[in-house]
């Protein structure tokens, strides 16, 4: 099996062409003349780090009091304490319930999360929420035959919070390791949808308090997907991020903004369409995704 930072670093290929490139231009050198900072500078904004910590990285970089270390492990270690304390996830719950706006990934990413766990030898369940629309149900159920997962849903209800708490309660008496709840994309500016979302989350959390909440954002979105996500917060407590799309974008370090901005750890990535496309976050990994290039993990 390819090796998840052999994979991060594959589905960051093109966040890292920019940054692994200047990186590779700086080598030997031990801090940054003015037009090298500008090149980082470009770089780093143009991967959507963010303003704040690209100053960071810079203020760091262009200073020669530490010339010991590496250009790479300075930066690295500006993004580590940048981060301190909060890209660290805690494990994740029996319970998890996928939310996000539409098209995101969520159904995608529940199946990827099914695959995930059931390869570690967890039993698994996946539920099907999604009462909206007509091939939502359909669409699960192709995962889970796949997957070899076992599918809860109930395609004559139309009310989602009914189908999540009739398949969290049947995935707890049946004793399952792990239940995903699959549920529809919506809008956080639609006021009923979200109230809808808090009920799928009330009902959850009566059956058991081992619940957690993951939004898909899909990462070419940028900014907007921050702004997703701290409204979703505001109808329902977020425990992560899953980052979707990764492989699409050239803006991979909203990773990094998020994590800051909503105080949430990214539990994992998204960087294709297939089962195995997705990667549990770890920042040491996805640091090399974006540095390195892709011959120095070769022999990981
Ligand atoms: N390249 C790529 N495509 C992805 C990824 N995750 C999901 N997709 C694709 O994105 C599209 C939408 O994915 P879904 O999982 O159906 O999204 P959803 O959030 O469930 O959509 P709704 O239920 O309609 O809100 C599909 O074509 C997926 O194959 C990813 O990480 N990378
Ligand atoms: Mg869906």
């Amino acid at each position: 099996m390819i090796s998840i930072l052999k994979k991060t670093v594959a589905g960051l290929s093109k966040t890292r062409k920019k940054i692994s490139a200047v990186f590779q231009g700086f080598a030997g050198k031990s801090y940054l003349t003015e037009v090298d900072l500008e090149f980082m500078e470009e770089s780093l904004l143009g991967a959507d780090i963010g303003w704040e910590l690209t100053d960071l990285i810079l203020n760091e970089l262009e200073n020669p009091h530490n010339k010991k270390l590496s250009l790479e492990g300075r930066f690295r270690n500006t993004v580590n304490t940048y981060l301190e304390g909060i890209s660290n996830a805690e494990p994740l719950n029996k319970i998890i319930i996928l939310v996000g706006i539409n098209g995101t990934g969520k159904t995608t990413s529940a199946a990827k999360i099914a695959g995930l766990f059931s390869h570690q030898g967890e039993s698994v369940s996946l539920v099907a929420a999604d009462t909206y629309r007509a091939a939502a149900v359909e669409q699960v159920k192709i995962w889970a035959d796949r997957l070899r997962v076992q599918i809860i849903a109930n395609e004559k209800s139309a009310d989602p919070a009914a189908v999540a708490f009739d398949g969290v309660s049947s995935g707890l008496i049946q004793q399952k390791d792990r239940v995903i709840v699959d549920t529809s994309g919506r809008l956080h500016t639609s006021p009923n949808l979200m109230k809808e979302l808090q009920k799928i989350y009330r009902v959850t959390t009566k059956l058991t308090s081992e619940v957690d909440v993951l939004i898909t954002i899909d990462a070419n979105t940028g900014q907007n997907g921050l702004q997703q996500a701290q409204e979703f917060n505001r109808y329902l407590p977020l425990s992560g991020v899953i980052l979707t799309k990764m492989d699409g974008t050239a803006r991979g370090g909203i990773a990094v903004q998020i994590m800051k901005t909503l105080k949430l750890p990214v539990y994992y990535l998204g960087v294709g369409e297939q089962v195995d496309d997705l990667i549990p976050f770890d920042l040491n990994h996805y640091l090399n995704g974006l540095i390195s290039n892709e011959t120095m993990v070769e022999h990981d």
